[in-house]
């Protein structure tokens, strides 16, 4: 497809030309690359979606959640993307099927999309793929981007760089035990999700759900954001039960922020943070392109390691090295 027509047919909203503009901005092919360049650059960064962050441990019921949530939201009119980040690749086709079932009505509703994650993929690659998948969204027209990511590593961290909104989704708790949540990632979320909140489950869920509510009341206070924020909140993603309530929590906290300008100061630092991360990742990529420099780089990696050469004097070594 031209070019021009993918920019057209992203900007019409059509769900066939963003799936394709998407397979662009993952491919890894240099020609690709500038055609994925050009395409971002014509498409702007006019238009705004509510970008809201989940993350939750495999089984924990994201998929649920996002099917039963999403059609929530697309009842109200509202446009619905789904992006996955997954840096484990080892995800089985398993799961990506799962998914497909669990998010059946979801992928069926003209007024959503869904895009999977692709199986391969390192983490630098995986940031960049997905940020530019977002905006991708944006420019599509999308009122909300939801984006999922399995709870490892560093992908919380990249999911909440590039949201507004961060959520973070639970299962009721074994006994009293905290279910081993970082608190680096507790203090990222601006929502707790207790899910499961059902059946036999439901005085549990609640119970985790006051546990969690008493550890956010420990973390440190964001001035700027309403004084009941980050808060926990039970809901039963099979069920439907507080589905509505967590939509008017995410909303309240957007406009609150929208309100007193750390909406459009949250956006900016993400949109620095992008840029000098694209910067040091390209110029990495261009180090190791080189096999002079790449070969120096392994020497020196050996040195560092081995505690014969101080980092900064390897850093400087590299640095300072004439591109062959
Ligand atoms: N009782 C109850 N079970 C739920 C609820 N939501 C999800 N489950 C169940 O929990 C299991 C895992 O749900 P998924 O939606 O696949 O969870 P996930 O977080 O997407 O899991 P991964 O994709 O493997 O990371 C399934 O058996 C669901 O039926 C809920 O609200 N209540
Ligand atoms: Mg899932």
């Amino acid at each position: 497809m031209e070019l021009d027509a993918l920019v057209t047919g992203v900007q019409s909203g059509n769900r066939r030309a963003l799936a394709r503009a998407i397979t662009l901005v993952e491919s890894g092919r240099d020609d690709h690359r500038a055609q994925a360049t050009e395409l971002l650059s014509q498409l702007g960064t006019e238009k705004h979606a509510l970008r809201i962050g989940l993350s939750g441990t495999p089984g924990v019921g994201k998929s649920t959640f996002i099917e039963s949530f999403g059609l929530a939201l697309t009842a109200r009119d509202l446009r619905v993307a789904v992006l996955a980040v997954d840096p484990s690749s080892a995800r089985s086709g398993g799961s990506i099927l799962g998914d497909k079932t669990r998010m059946e009505r979801l992928s069926r509703d003209p007024m959503a999309f869904i895009r999977p994650s692709p199986s391969q993929a390192e983490m630098g690659g995986v940031a960049r793929r997905t940020r530019e998948a977002v905006a991708l969204c944006e420019a599509a027209g999308f009122d909300i981007v939801l984006i999922e990511t399995v709870g490892v590593g560093q992908s919380e961290t990249i999911v909440s760089q590039m949201s507004d909104v961060f959520a973070l989704l639970l299962a009721p708790a074994g006994g009293d035990e905290l279910q081993g949540v970082k608190r680096g990632i507790m203090e990222m979320a601006d929502l707790i999700f207790v899910n499961k909140a059902d059946g036999d489950l439901k005085s549990q869920a609640m119970r985790t759900c006051a546990d969690y509510a008493g550890a956010l009341r420990l973390l440190r206070k964001r001035p700027q954001d309403p004084r009941d924020f980050p808060k926990a909140m039970t809901l039963s993603a099979i069920e439907g039960d507080g589905l509505d309530a967590a939509w008017a929590a995410i909303t309240e906290l957007a406009a609150w922020r929208q309100d007193n300008g750390a909406w459009d100061d949250a956006r900016r630092d993400q949109a620095l943070f992008w840029f000098q991360e694209d910067v040091r990742s390209g110029l990495m990529q261009r180090i190791l392109a080189d096999p002079t420099l790449a070969a120096r780089m392994q020497a020196l990696s050996a040195e560092v390691a081995a505690g014969t050469t101080a980092p900064s004097v390897a850093a400087a070594t590299i640095l300072n090295a004439d591109p062959t």
